[in-house]
């Protein structure tokens, strides 16, 4: 009933779709259909099925305003969607007309969803996780919107250069034009930057000056799966007011004349590249203000067209805040209130405090975000004010609740002391907001133990809370494992609308886990899922992968904590082994092929140094004769979304192996084990949570556990144990690349000196275990039977990573808003 619902007004045959088609071919593209490449072929695909979006998104939005629901708002810098086409075909119940319709034209589906290139305006998991929620709220058919930036450029493009240098390439992702997207030229807000701010008696304030630039909307349609709701995505582009300022024109300062336009096309143009390492940039801090002020400004109106009064905004508007970057939407609503809607301190503080939610997504230092006083005093000088105010009432608070304590305020102040001065940003975030999340059980219990414990003491435990991560099995299992979304839909009997609806569901598959028949045909999915994996790989490096062999895959952003550098050790510990073998010991070798991809942010210089060791590390052991049959290695260029659709399912086993306390929760983690890929990993985020699921007898855990890592720091530092003796096995390999067995002997001089000094990360304490892991994975591996048990069993119980779950926790117990199904009219 509710597809029947949803496809209402759907021309949902094939006639109609290439009827479409060859409209959209002729018409907006201006070409003939007879003579059109697969990128025309894929435009034309694209607003074909764009049109029955915007059919569903306009009475999606009527819907809303005829009932006036509570909505839900999704502040995020980042959003890392990925491609549109096929995932439209799939929500909108089209994939097989489409498929028909374009084949009866000469076409080939797959050659136009690949033609598609990758919206990227995120880092990470950060920005994937708001990606996956924008589909899942659409698909609960919640009220909820998103609300970033459109980047002109997303995240870089990576090239690895012959050395195994990491190089940036921009990423025009708009330059082919982009047919998801709706430019709104009506929908404008003016915002304003420097200047001065005045305080009047009254407590309010008159800020003017400055430089003002213009937001301008862009609409991205998100359409639910199986359902009418299609919820918005709204972008901000920045404008300049004025194209060039008249004064400096005359005084005959050309530059000066151009500059303003220069400055506000600035502010949109790119996406800062760096995840977990905040560096205080001027261009950063008003991306930040830009986005949130016309957010901010775009949610009263709308709220302020059903004629309701300011104070009840906390009953129409719940605002998330994806981790501190849109923290300024706080002192600016209160700015609003104050400056403009003439509310005194408390009533205005009372309503701001009901709005905001706040989702941590780190505890490491240097992620954590600081603004220096000075800059933002420049730039948002009355923000500085209010900023200053709610820390002058806060710590009033704090004082009264625990007097003679300046430690303590010391420690809660939302300034840190010191030259200069900077406004802690987590601290801000969560005295201003309602509620506090970390997004695992331990990421979340480690918020309350560490960053915010003075604030659990002072607020209540009641106000700090978690909810775990999800994905979406859409993208992450139908879209990306056709083959083994069809068998499970078989096997359970079940309509995968319905399954992929209610992912609990797959626990059905557990009793198969020991039916042989079904094992086989799991087994030759998984098997097909590495030979497109290959072709890939194939057709893009001219490399040729064997698929007869375990295939054991780590990607993810390039970071010191997630340890890509021990999962390089270890292949070159395997390799060692290898080449110390004979011909018979080697012929109980179960050949593995390693995969590696990510990014490293362009200024990080070690992360860069671990790419470079891979490569090389990889052209030597795939060209040694002595090992190339049993050990193959490949970093894959230029990770991105589309790239994870392709190697999560192909993937037996996968890495996540962090030191324990520093992965926050992981994303791509559940990718794998839904896709039935075994998990490697520490006892960290979310891999705690996905083998109490799956059973621990399915994971591989290795390494040290949270509580144990401050201690061992501590050892590392007070008493220092030299590596030959801690730990032999990783010594004798540092020692190897040390003496240049992969080239460049000094070049990796800094990287192995972070293992060999202070080794923050750990590898040394866990290098041993992590070793004896892989080893269990080889020997488990050799019982392809109860591999294969494993592999069903895992995906059979990850129901609740999905992240329909997930959003139906924060609407139920944040921001309390309610399903609002769209209604076919009268
Ligand atoms: C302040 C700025 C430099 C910054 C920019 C991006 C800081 C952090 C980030 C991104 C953080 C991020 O992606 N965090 C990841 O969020 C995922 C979703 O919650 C988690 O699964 C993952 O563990 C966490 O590292």
């Amino acid at each position: 009933k509710v597809w029947k619902e949803a496809l209402r007004g759907v021309d949902k045959d094939v006639p109609s779709v290439t009827k479409s088609f060859v409209n959209h071919v002729q018409t907006s593209l201006a070409r003939q259909a007879y003579n059109l490449d697969d990128l025309g072929a894929y435009q034309a695909a694209a607003l074909s099925v764009r049109d029955n979006l915007i059919v569903n998104w306009n009475e999606t939005q009527l819907n809303y305003t005829r009932k006036n629901p509570k909505r839900a708002y999704y502040l995020s810098l980042e959003f890392l969607m990925g491609r549109t086409l096929d995932n439209a075909l799939l929500n909108l119940g089209l994939k097989e007309e489409y498929r028909d319709g374009v084949k009866k034209l000469g076409f080939s589906i797959e050659d136009i969803l690949d033609k598609e290139r990758d919206a990227a305006l995120g880092n990470g998991g950060l920005g994937r996780l708001a990606a996956c929620y924008l589909d899942s709220g659409s698909s609960t058919e919640l009220p909820l919107w998103g609300y970033g930036l459109r980047y002109k450029y997303g995240i870089f493009q990576q090239l690895i250069s012959p050395e195994g240098n990491q190089l940036e390439a921009p990423d025009p992702w708009l330059e082919n034009q982009n047919p998801w997207e709706l430019p709104r030229l009506d929908v404008t807000y003016e915002v304003r930057f420097y200047g001065q701010s005045e305080r009047l008696a009254n407590g309010r304030g008159i800020w003017q000056g400055g430089q003002e630039v213009v937001a301008v909307a862009y609409d991205v349609m998100i359409p639910g799966y199986g359902t009418k709701t299609t919820n918005n995505l709204r972008l901000w582009e920045s404008r300049p007011k004025r194209g060039f300022d008249l004064n400096s024109f005359n005084a005959g300062n050309y530059e000066g004349a151009v500059e303003s336009s220069n400055t506000a096309d600035a502010i949109t143009s790119v996406l800062y590249p760096n995840d977990h390492t905040s560096f205080g940039k001027e261009l950063r801090l008003k991306q930040q203000y830009f986005w949130t002020a016309a957010s901010l400004a775009d949610i009263i109106r709308r709220f302020k067209q059903q004629g309701k009064p300011m104070n009840q905004l906390p009953d129409y508007v719940a605002i998330q805040l994806n981790d501190t970057h849109p923290t300024l939407a706080i002192p600016e609503l209160m700015r609003i209130l104050i400056d403009e809607e003439d509310f005194g301190w408390d009533q205005a503080w009372s309503i701001v405090t009901n709005v905001f939610f706040y989702t941590n997504h780190t505890v490491l230092p240097e992620a954590l975000e600081k603004w220096p006083v000075p800059l933002i005093e420049h730039v948002l000088p009355r923000h500085l004010q209010i900023i200053y105010d709610i820390n002058l009432f806060f710590l009033q608070a704090v004082e009264r609740k625990y007097p003679n304590d300046r430690e303590r305020l010391a420690r809660m102040s939302l300034i840190e002391e010191g030259f200069p001065k900077q406004v802690r940003m987590a601290h801000l975030a969560a005295v201003g907001s309602r509620k506090v999340n970390g997004v695992a059980e331990l990421h979340s219990d480690l918020v309350k133990t560490t960053i915010l414990k003075d604030f659990v003491d002072f607020e209540g435990v009641s106000k700090f809370s978690n909810v775990t991560n999800g994905i979406t099995p859409r993208r992450w299992l139908d879209q990306c494992n056709p083959e083994l979304s069809d068998l499970i839909t078989k096997t359970l009997k079940v309509e995968k609308t319905v399954w992929l609806k209610d992912l609990a569901k797959l626990k059905g598959l557990i009793p198969f886990a020991e039916d042989a028949a079904f094992r086989k045909e799991w087994a030759a999915i998984k098997q097909r899922n590495k030979e497109r994996l290959a072709h890939y790989v194939q057709t893009t490096l001219g490399l040729t992968v064997r698929t007869d062999a375990m295939f054991d895959v780590q990607i993810k952003r390039l970071h010191e904590y997630k340890r890509q550098t021990l999962n390089i050790l270890g292949v070159i510990h395997r390799y060692l082994t290898l080449k110390a073998m004979t011909p018979e010991e080697k012929k109980k070798v179960n050949p593995r092929v390693v995969f590696f991809a990510g990014k490293a942010a362009p200024a990080y210089y070690i992360a860069k140094l671990t790419i470079r060791l891979i490569v090389n590390v990889a052209s030597k052991i795939n060209t040694d004769p002595d090992t190339k049959d049993y050990l193959q290695l490949y970093f894959l260029p230029d990770y991105s979304v589309s790239l994870a659709e392709v190697l999560i399912p192909a993937s037996d086993i996968s890495q996540h192996i962090s030191t324990a306390g520093t992965e926050a929760s992981g994303t791509s983690n559940m990718k794998f084990c839904l896709n039935g890929g075994l998990l490697l990993g520490t006892v960290d985020g979310a891999n705690i949570e996905i083998a109490e699921e799956v059973g621990e007898s399915n994971v591989f855990f290795f390494g040290h556990l949270t509580p144990a890592v401050e201690d061992l720091r501590y050892q590392h530092i007070y008493h220092p144990v030299p590596l030959e003796e801690k730990c032999p096995g990783l010594a004798r390999v540092i020692e190897q690349v040390a003496a240049g067995l992969f080239g460049d002997a000094e070049i990796y001089e800094p990287l192995l000196n972070t293992i060999r000094q202070t080794d923050y990360y750990l590898l040394s304490d866990d290098f041993d275990s992590y070793i004896a892991a892989l080893g269990m994975v080889d020997e488990a591996y050799q019982d392809q039977d109860e591999w294969v048990k494993k592999s069903i069993k895992t995906t059979a119980n990850m129901g609740k990573f999905s992240s329909d779950r997930a959003i139906l926790e924060y609407a139920e117990s944040f921001w309390n808003i309610e399903p609002s199904p769209v209604e076919a009219p009268k």
